[in-house]
């Protein structure tokens, strides 16, 4: 048992001062008591947040991050963003694929996330022929993750088809081509993998590339509890097809077919009527936001107002890894519904009228639906926390809800000091051990694959 003493701290129900956090020997929390004494335990150099869940992550897509902001047509979009992404992962060998993932693990861990869902559908050679192992770049991932000292969920992706109606996948989608039976399989050769920081889920890909029998098929197979991540309604073209296809808008379709409950992260669901946000929300089922992805592939804007309103659940996710850091997530989330509503200080709770520290609060407990127990600084949870760096001038003079507030809305940058994960700290002082490695080697990765590109 180790014992950790922080002057304040984020807990379930808002700030505390004086907080005697014990971890026990497997890396749980084994009790968090505020109002204590510091006697016999050890000082954390800062205020401390519970660490915060990146629910979605393409990880190969942060190497492709600032190469596609030049117009190339006049109607540039999603659409056309998907087919430079494309061709970028055409040549991306598992190598590279790990070299860019525990790079970008280790900025995320620096920035705060302690776990990760890893959507991951990159699972064939270029081509289309699958790898001698056929879980070979889904283990890279998992090896990422390991040497960066991130806890990630393993979310093997089905992906079928290129569109609604069962239409063939386009050659340069060869590499994602996956059944249900190859899913279930990637999950049995990673079973041995798993512990409390290693969780296996599935991830069929979307109503576009999944069709109902498939879905019906892998959900039907899945051991209880086991984590499912589905992309839904974040294009409104998908929502057209989507109508015209199964009759259904894509959320609508999910929560009449697929029954989602709290094992489900529904991915954006950007397009919702007000009758799909209540039921979604009443449904248990999470939403995965990733505000900074979103707004970068122009997707629309979540009703998250109406959405919370009805008691709903979110956490964020950093998708194509325009950003590294869930502040930003968590700023760009406020600011998008507030230039839409004309107000201000709009996601705050029944706990405090604070933004900052409601979005971190909600957004950490959306990490449940990684299937890992973690979510908030209480005991029989993972050890997960944040510390931030008392001696940085933007915190000066602060405390409480203000600390999360100048986290979240300063433009502060380098707050973040030390973080644990499962008990473990990867991140100490502001500098991951392996950090130097790591980026020697995603700098040769990345040129590589510009040197290739064409
Ligand atoms: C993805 N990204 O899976 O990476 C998708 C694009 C697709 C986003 N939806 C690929 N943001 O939709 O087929
Ligand atoms: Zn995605």
């Amino acid at each position: 048992m180790r014992t950790w003493f922080a002057r304040e701290a984020l807990l379930p129900e808002g700030w505390a001062n004086d907080v005697r956090i014990e971890v026990d020997s497997s890396g749980d929390f084994a009790s968090v008591t505020h109002g204590a004494s510091a006697e016999g335990s050890e000082a954390l150099a800062g205020p401390v947040l519970p660490g915060m869940a990146n629910l979605h992550s393409h990880a190969f897509q942060r190497a492709m991050a600032g190469l596609t902001e030049v117009r190339a047509a006049p109607d540039d979009d999603f659409w056309s963003w998907r087919e430079l992404m494309y061709r970028f992962l055409q040549r991306m060998n598992p190598a590279q694929a790990q070299a860019v993932a525990r790079h970008l693990y280790i900025e995320m861990l620096k920035h705060g996330y302690t776990a990760v869902g890893e959507f991951h559908y990159v699972h064939n050679e270029p081509g289309g022929k699958p790898y001698a192992d056929s879980a070979e770049m889904l283990r890279r991932h998992h090896a990422a993750a390991i040497e960066a000292g991130i806890a990630i969920t393993l979310l093997p992706s089905l992906y079928r088809w290129a569109n609604f109606g069962r239409q063939p996948l386009q050659p340069r989608q060869a590499r994602f081509d996956s059944s249900p039976e190859f899913v279930l399989r990637l999950l049995e050769s990673v079973a041995e993998l798993l512990s409390p920081d290693v969780v296996a889920g599935v991830a069929p890909h979307s109503l576009r590339a999944v069709d109902p029998a498939a879905l019906r098929e892998l959900v039907s197979s899945l051991p209880a509890a086991t984590p499912i991540h589905i992309h839904a309604a974040e294009q409104t073209k998908e929502v057209e097809d989507c109508i015209s296809a199964l009759g259904r808008r894509p959320v609508e379709w999910l929560l009449e077919n697929a029954s989602p409950d709290v094992r489900w992260c529904l991915v954006h669901a950007t397009h919702l009527t007000p009758g799909e946000t209540s039921a979604l929300a009443k449904s248990g089922a999470t939403v995965g936001l990733c505000p900074t992805t979103e707004g970068n592939l122009g997707d629309g804007i979540f009703p998250l107002l109406a959405y919370r309103a009805a008691g709903g659940r979110y956490g964020i996710g950093g998708d194509s890894h325009v950003s590294r850091d869930p502040v930003e997530e968590l700023r760009s989330l406020e600011y998008v519904q507030r230039l839409v509503a004309r107000r201000r200080n709009l996601v705050v709770g029944a706990r405090t009228p604070a933004v900052g520290t409601t979005l971190w609060l909600e957004a950490a407990a959306g990490g449940r639906v990684l299937g890992r127990r973690m979510g908030a600084i209480a005991p029989g949870l993972r050890a997960d926390l944040v510390v931030l760096d008392a001696g940085q001038p933007d915190l000066a003079g602060k405390s409480g809800d203000a600390i999360a507030n100048a986290l979240i809305f300063s433009g502060a940058t380098g707050l973040v000091r030390d973080v644990m994960v499962g008990g473990a700290w990867p991140v100490r002082g502001g500098r991951h051990a392996g950090e130097e490695m790591a980026t020697v080697s995603y700098k040769k990765a990345l040129a590589e694959l510009l040197h290739n590109a064409n």
